[in-house]
């Protein structure tokens, strides 16, 4: 086959019709709420009807897999956002909270064959943190949602082998 007959498979970025949950961690609250307005401008941007839109709060990243696993389990949800902040410090604890929220999201996804996209910061000071939650650097809750909207659109198609012809 030669690459112009090849197909295609570039996802749309339309929301319309899916189901998303996003988890949302309170640690960091002045941070985390920045990247939920971006998550959620995104969603609805891209035609998400908000009551396709579940949040759900959880303390910390630490705890972001449990409740992943939980969602995962009821089939509802056609990709999942995740939205934390680890901020460095000074502690160790920054290495097993911001561990622990990968390998759940990674796993999370494998497990149940959905998207996870991952809009947890991990960063060494506040100001960076500040910076990627609508600040200079833009809002990776706001990244972090049209990455899930891409990959259901995407798995969609893969599954029922429709590539869009460009
Ligand atoms: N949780 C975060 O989301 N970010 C952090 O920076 C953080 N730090 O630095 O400790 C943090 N800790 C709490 C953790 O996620 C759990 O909620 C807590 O350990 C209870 O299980």
């Amino acid at each position: 086959m030669s690459e112009k007959t090849k197909p295609i498979f570039d996802a749309a970025l339309n929301a319309e019709g899916l189901q998303f949950g996003i988890v949302v961690s309170r640690f960091n609250g002045f941070v985390t709420d920045r990247l939920l307005d971006g998550a959620l401008e995104a969603l609805e941007r891209s035609g998400a009807d908000r009551n396709d839109i579940d949040v759900v709060y959880v303390p910390g990243a630490w705890e972001l897999s449990i409740a992943l696993q939980t969602l995962g389990q009821t089939k509802k949800y056609d990709a999942f956002v995740c939205l934390g902040a680890v901020i460095r410090g000074d502690t160790p604890h920054f290495e097993y909270v911001a561990g622990e929220a990968a390998r759940g999201m990674a796993a999370a996804s494998a497990r149940f064959d959905v998207p996870v996209a991952n809009g947890v910061l991990t960063t060494n000071t506040v100001d960076q943190a500040t910076d990627r939650a609508g600040g200079k650097e833009g809002n990776k809750g706001f990244d972090a949602a049209m990455t899930a909207i891409e990959m259901a659109n995407l798995l969609r198609a893969l599954r029922s082998s429709e590539p869009r012809r460009n």
